[in-house]
């Protein structure tokens, strides 16, 4: 069949960029700016893959009068305006479950690492202070805290199973209860603040959760508080997270993800209690690649006329084939 045309926002992995480049004929955002493939190959382009770093907004959408498909390198498709998406018969995919497990392991030791300050130590002895200061201080502790989780998906439940297997309680706070998960539900967030001291966030992001985390679940947590976030930027209010790690409202933060990455705020780069990680969650060869292939399989998938193979619940298939 002919390559049908594509935009590609974002590169993946060389592997999975060359099986994109066998099937479509591939418009790259690394090679030329949006607005010009836009222009010139707007009326042809049937599909996108994106990595979601620029968001594909309305304006992407409606400069696309053929677009049939948005494949997401990833499970979080808050930069997709999905609304505008499904206004036009237009799907949405994912790459939801290939990298629960990755994210999960990632999450517990971005949680230990916080605590028990690993980069800091590590700068520590790197400094050469070792010999004249003596051994790193003394730290805080994952044996007496009780853990909630902000969010209790697929990821979530992951995380849970992990942090509950070293003996520490864990909690939960999502829109609706779990009865197949072991963990108690807290139907309000700043009541589970209140009971916990070491909050995960791991929900999407978008207007729903926007700032869920703010200065008052924050000041919850109390002076011994951990705040880890995975999720999105947008869940934790920034500005109110610098406020408590400065003031000592809590005791330290984890962060993989900002509210405007790749940037992060000098004031958080000159705090010692936070520990920053360049939203790398589902970082590795192995994971990536699985998430990369999937974004392949449900392209080809749809161009093929068996519809997509794991469409976001806000746009699902209802059969239709390719071309509709
Ligand atoms: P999921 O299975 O859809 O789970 C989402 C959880 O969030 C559910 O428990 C959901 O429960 C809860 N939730 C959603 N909206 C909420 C709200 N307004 N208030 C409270 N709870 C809410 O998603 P997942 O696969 O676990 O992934 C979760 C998110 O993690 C992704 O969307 C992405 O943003 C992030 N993520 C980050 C990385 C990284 O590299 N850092 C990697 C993967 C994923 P209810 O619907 O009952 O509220
Ligand atoms: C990113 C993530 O997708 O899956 C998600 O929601 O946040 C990550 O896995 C990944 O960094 C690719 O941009």
């Amino acid at each position: 069949m002919d390559r049908v045309p594509i935009l590609s926002m974002g590169e993946m992995m060389p592997a999975v960029d060359r099986r994109l480049e066998e099937r479509f004929l591939v418009h790259r955002s690394s090679a030329r700016p949006i607005p010009e493939i836009l222009a010139e190959h707007g009326q042809a382009i049937r599909a996108i893959a994106t990595r979601g770093r620029e968001r594909t907004d309305a304006a992407v959408i409606a400069a696309l009068p053929r677009l049939e498909i948005i494949a997401n390198f990833g499970v979080g498709y808050d930069s997709i305006d999905v609304a505008a998406a499904r206004a036009r018969g237009i799907l949405v995919t994912n790459t939801p479950r290939v990298l629960d497990d990755e994210v999960a392991d990632f999450t517990v030791g971005l949680l230990l690492a916080t605590i028990r300050q690993l980069p800091q130590a590590d700068r520590y002895l790197r400094a050469g202070r070792w010999p004249g200061e003596g051994p790193f201080p003394l730290t805080a502790t994952l044996r007496d805290r009780t853990v909630g989780l902000l969010g209790m998906g697929r990821i979530g439940e992951r995380i849970a199973r992990r942090i509950a297997a070293f003996d520490v309680p864990v909690l939960y706070h999502a829109r609706r209860p779990r009865p197949d998960v072991p963990y108690r539900h807290c139907p309000d967030l700043l009541a589970l603040a209140r009971e916990v001291d070491t909050l995960v966030a791991i929900v999407p992001g978008g207007a729903a959760t926007r700032h869920l985390v703010n200065a008052e679940v924050l000041s919850a947590l109390g002076p011994r508080g951990i705040l880890v976030n995975v999720a999105r930027g947008s869940v934790v209010d920034e500005a109110a997270l610098v406020a408590a790690l400065q003031a000592g409202t809590i005791l330290a933060a984890g962060l993989d993800v900002f509210a405007d990455e790749p940037r992060v705020p000098q004031a958080l780069l000159d705090l010692e209690n936070a520990v920053l990680i360049p939203h790398a969650g589902s970082g590795t060869h192995h994971t990536r690649t699985i998430m990369g292939n999937l974004v392949v399989e449900n392209l080809v998938s749809w161009f093929e006329g068996r519809g997509p193979v794991t469409p976001v619940p806000e746009t699902p298939w209802t059969g239709r084939g390719e071309g509709s």
